[in-house]
């Protein structure tokens, strides 16, 4: 019998009103249930919201650095079980031990920065400009904060929103991928064992169409941050749009590496493997397009080629294993679907293409990693989100030839360059469209401490991580003391 979970609402674990449930499968061995989760719905969020109002009372009371004690003993706890939640996080959904112990890390990083942070949300004393008077801005802890989370990080990306909001002062809702619930119960487990007040974290289970909509539609949840595709952000956004609420949006990229032809082509291709086929390609920040300088092309492919061919697929939880399994069937689909498009358009099939076979692959969503070469910039497969292990190669001139390809596309999530000429390294930081431009390093490996986030349909404008996600979940406040004692008309009496 596989263990059925439920949400967290109201402070305690309760069964979903609707009754249904999901199952939850070892994407490597789809005859590994992990559990069955809720399939919640409307009522489920309903109840949330109603505890999670009585959450804020409580926890924008408190007092930020004792709200950041709790966020510190959160990240010890991370420390504590890091082994064990990573193994569990790879057993969900696939990638391997040494990347979900990254994961968990990353979740580390940001609890300890959260905690720390609640020392210094910073407000500004300005000078007013009549006298006796004192003008300040402090920054308010906002409400219920809804947060949709995606499966590929799942345990960073919940952090990155989650602690941000609770060291500001707000409840949280978190409606984690129905890919990764069990990620999202261990890491709820943790806040509560740390002291969280109860009320101040709402897990409810479920699908996007159902519990995700009914959150982000919920007119007393006046904060929604979504990370995912840039087709569900545009609803989200609508929705935001017409309730007035405050949104952070995370979607797509279509992100490229350009290796110029003084580039260490030796560090180049570590960094394209990485960059492509880390997390299966399952990343926002994967590296989708290799830009190759012509002179180096043909002998840069060939060599991509073999190490490709040479990855090992396998369970993230096998020591051996390069690269674990994409994270359903529908995803696999959706690769192969990609894979023919390719072939349609007329690129060179170079290394994958195809499913992996053999034994310990016939149970899960493996599928080898794939390089497309004679990619043009307008090709389907150089513009479109696969969000797997497709890579793209297209071959360009100049150095300006490359921004503009690089440029070329809807999204503006990450890029990076491979050269040795300091001053075109400057160029590209100046000039790549990108939130997060890499120099001698692949499009992946942001740091916690440093805003993440990206320009044109990546985004809308926030920045995830680092200082500047705080001011999203937090409100300013201006206040000012007129201590003069008599009327002073701003504008008027001091001209
Ligand atoms: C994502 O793919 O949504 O920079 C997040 C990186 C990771 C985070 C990726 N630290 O690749």
């Amino acid at each position: 019998m596989s263990k059925t979970y439920k949400n967290f609402i109201a402070g305690r674990w309760t069964a979903p009103a609707t009754g249904k449930y999901l199952e939850n499968r070892n994407p490597a061995d789809i005859s590994d249930l992990i559990g069955r989760f809720p399939d919640s719905g409307p009522r489920d969020i309903e109840a949330a919201v109603v505890s999670a109002a009585k959450g804020f009372q409580i926890w924008s009371a408190t007092p930020a650095p004792a709200r950041g004690d709790v966020l510190r003993r959160v990240g010890d706890l991370l420390v504590d079980r890091k082994d064990d939640i990573a193994r569990a996080m790879t057993r969900e959904m696939g990638k391997v031990l040494a990347e979900t112990g990254g994961d968990v890390q990353e979740g580390i990083d940001t609890a300890y920065y959260a905690a720390s942070e609640t020392r210094r949300l910073f407000g500004n004393t300005v000078p007013s400009e009549l006298r006796s008077k004192w003008a300040m801005s402090y920054r308010r802890p906002i409400g219920i904060c809804g947060l949709i989370t995606p499966f590929n990080f799942p345990m960073a990306i919940p952090t990155w929103k989650m602690f941000p909001a609770l060291a500001c002062g707000n409840s949280v809702i978190l409606k984690p991928s129905e890919d990764v619930p069990h990620t999202a119960t261990l890491l709820v487990e943790i806040l509560l064992d740390a002291g969280l007040p109860p009320e101040v974290i709402q897990l409810v289970h479920g699908r996007g169409q159902t519990a995700g909509r009914a959150l982000v539609e919920h007119p007393t949840v006046p904060v929604v941050s979504f990370t995912g595709s840039t087709a569900t952000g545009s609803t989200i956004g609508e929705t935001c749009g017409r309730m007035h609420k405050r949104l952070s949006l995370e979607m797509g990229g279509k992100n490229a590496i350009v290796v110029m032809d003084d580039a260490d082509l030796d560090l180049a291709l570590d960094g394209v493997l990485w960059g492509a086929f880390g997390t299966t390609g399952q990343r926002c920040t994967a590296t989708s397009r290799l830009l190759l300088q012509r002179r180096i092309h043909d002998k840069f492919v060939a060599r991509l080629e073999e190490a490709a061919n040479g990855m090992r697929l396998g369970s993230g939880l096998a020591k051996d294993t390069d690269v674990g399994p994409l994270i359903h069937q529908a995803a696999r689909d959706k690769v192969e679907r990609y894979v023919q498009i390719g072939k349609e358009d007329g690129a060179e099939l170079v290394a994958g293409g195809r499913r992996g076979t053999g034994t310990r692959l016939s149970k899960g969503w493996f599928y080898r990693p794939t390089i497309f070469a004679g990619v043009r910039g307008n090709d389907r497969l150089a513009q479109e989100e696969i969000f797997g292990p497709v890579l793209s190669v297209i071959r360009f001139n100049s150095f300006d030839d490359a921004v503009r390809i690089n440029n070329s596309v809807r999204y503006g999530l990450s890029s990076s360059l491979y050269t040795q000429d300091v001053h075109l390294a400057f160029r590209a930081m100046q000039r790549l469209d990108n939130g997060i431009t890499y120099v001698n390093a692949p499009t992946i490996g942001a740091e916690a401490h440093l805003p993440f986030g990206g320009v044109k349909q990546t985004g809308n404008g926030h920045r995830e991580g680092g200082w500047e996600v705080y001011h999203f979940y937090s409100e300013t406040k201006v206040c000012y003391v007129d201590y003069s004692g008599m009327l002073q008309r701003a504008q008027i009496d001091n001209y």
